[in-house]
């Protein structure tokens, strides 16, 4: 072959790529922009009463729909074994899972976690595309729960969420929320966005979005992170369980405000994108952990992208929030420093978690290394056979008598539990989701934080609430610079 066929072939190899894109990005991304407002704003009603007229008509159909609110509900997750399901009469067990159940990226491994964003993001879009067409709104788009804003009245749950007898209505949720009153208590502090705006590490904004808000909002809405809380009559595994539906994975996806939370998520995402310290996902993350994109589209029809197909939707979306575009950002991640570190210090506490509000422990580093303004990497890993409620911070190094906040330069992060229970069954442990555990069976679970550069670091762990839960153990904490 000659070196001009040669070229002439690849040139056509690649605008095919291309065509192929653009069309894939066509027919699945309309071009026509939607704005997802926040729901109490006067012009985000029409889209609440869509919604709940849609959330109706999808209890309605059957679980084997996959318009129906059963099967969107599932594609996050769904409780390994059901008895005597009266919502869904074909499914017991998770041998009877349908396509697409049980997808959503949360398990105490924690590899499949960098999908987290990206998936709920075409998740959330593909169920916003159905309620719009089952509404018959055709300006709908999902409003979010804007609880992490300054205002006091966005701390609230929508009138339309606590009616009884509306389909967006739920009685397994914290009762003071289900009443009306604000989300409040020391779970405030984990709305503070301070810390996770700062990252200019992808991996690290998107663990720590994970923790908190997103996992400390679940908990909230599930059992208001009261250790000894009342028990929920659970519709989904048709039994009274701790926590309600939002507060356990396999139940989350059913409560409809699962959809204003994550609106709310991807939001905030986005915002840190636009931010001047935010990094676009790159094909290369993306396929380092093979995962499964499939969604339904409004007819029912089967969606899947491969991961080509993900890297050219996700910043190419059909809408917009009122308040922030959603659009690629500038940044391309810096790697390299990261990559670049070695571990200075690996501590190996051993230490559980007593009944005190606050927990201290001590990582010297062995070569009196200098404290800097340069960043250290923290990964702590801990353990437990119960999983813990409500959320953690911790910070390094506290001055002397400083009232701990989560907007101090101390802070180092948020510890939440959401997910940490889970396993996926009958799925390759290749792809994650498999659960880690320490040589004597409890379950290991591991954070990864950025701090400041000590010669010694003193974590203080402080506990929302004060009443710890479970046997939470510090098994080790790494520190890497
Ligand atoms: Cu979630």
């Amino acid at each position: 072959m000659s070196k001009r066929t040669k070229i002439i072939i690849i040139v056509l190899g690649l605008v095919l790529v291309n065509v192929i894109g653009y069309y894939f990005i066509n027919k699945h991304i309309s071009e026509k922009r939607y704005v997802r407002k926040n729901y109490f704003s006067p012009e985000a009603q029409r889209d609440v009463q869509a919604l709940e007229k849609a959330m109706k008509i999808m209890r309605q159909k059957n679980c084997n729909d996959p318009l129906s609110w059963y099967y969107q509900g599932a594609i996050h997750w769904i409780p390994d074994t059901i008895t005597n399901n009266p919502l869904c009469e074909s499914y017991h067990t998770y041998l009877d899972k349908k396509l697409a159940w049980d997808n959503c990226t949360h398990t105490p491994s924690g590899k499949e976690k960098l999908h987290f964003l990206v998936w709920h993001r075409l998740y959330v879009y593909h169920f916003e595309k159905i309620v719009r067409r089952l509404s018959g709104h055709e300006d709908f788009a999902l409003p979010y729960w804007g609880y992490t804003n300054n205002n006091p009245k966005d701390k609230i749950l929508h009138p339309k969420f606590r009616e009884n007898g509306s389909s967006l209505y739920e009685q397994a949720r914290f009762d003071s929320l289900n009443q009306g009153f604000p989300i409040s208590g020391e779970i405030e502090r984990a709305l503070d966005l301070t810390k996770l705006m700062s990252y200019t590490s992808l991996k690290m904004f998107s663990d720590n979005i994970n923790a908190a808000p997103h996992g400390a909002i679940h908990d909230y809405i599930g059992h208001g992170n009261d250790p000894e809380g009342k028990r929920y009559f659970n519709q989904i595994t048709n039994t009274y369980t701790e926590d309600g539906l939002m507060g356990w994975v396999p139940t989350a996806g059913f409560d409809p405000i699962f959809w204003m939370h994550h609106s709310n998520i991807d939001r905030i995402w986005q915002q840190w994108t636009n931010s001047p310290n935010g990094v676009e996902f790159t094909i290369d993350d993306l396929k380092s952990i093979p995962w499964d994109y499939t969604f339904f589209d409004e007819n029912g029809n089967k969606v899947t992208y491969d991961i080509e197909d993900v890297i050219r939707v996700i910043y190419r979306m059909d809408y917009d929030f009122d308040d922030t575009k959603v659009q690629k950002g500038g940044n391309s991640d810096n790697r390299l420093r990261a990559n670049n570190q070695k571990i200075v210090a690996d501590h190996k506490p051993n230490l559980l978690f007593n009944t005190n509000k606050t927990t201290e422990v001590v990582v010297k580093t062995p070569n009196l290394l200098r404290a800097s303004k340069s960043k250290s990497k923290v990964i702590i890993k801990v353990s437990f056979t119960k999983r813990p409620k409500g959320s953690y911070e911790i910070y390094v190094n506290p001055g002397f008598n400083e009232t701990l906040k989560p907007s101090n330069l101390s802070f180092v992060g948020f510890m939440t539990f959401f997910g940490a229970d889970h396993e996926l069954k009958g799925k390759d442990c290749g792809g994650g989701c498999c659960k880690e555990t320490t040589s004597d069976g409890r379950t290991l679970m591991t954070f990864e934080y950025e701090t400041y550069s000590y010669t010694d670091y003193k974590f203080t762990f402080y506990k929302h609430s004060g009443l710890h839960s479970g046997d939470l153990k510090i098994e080790s904490i790494q520190i890497k610079r």
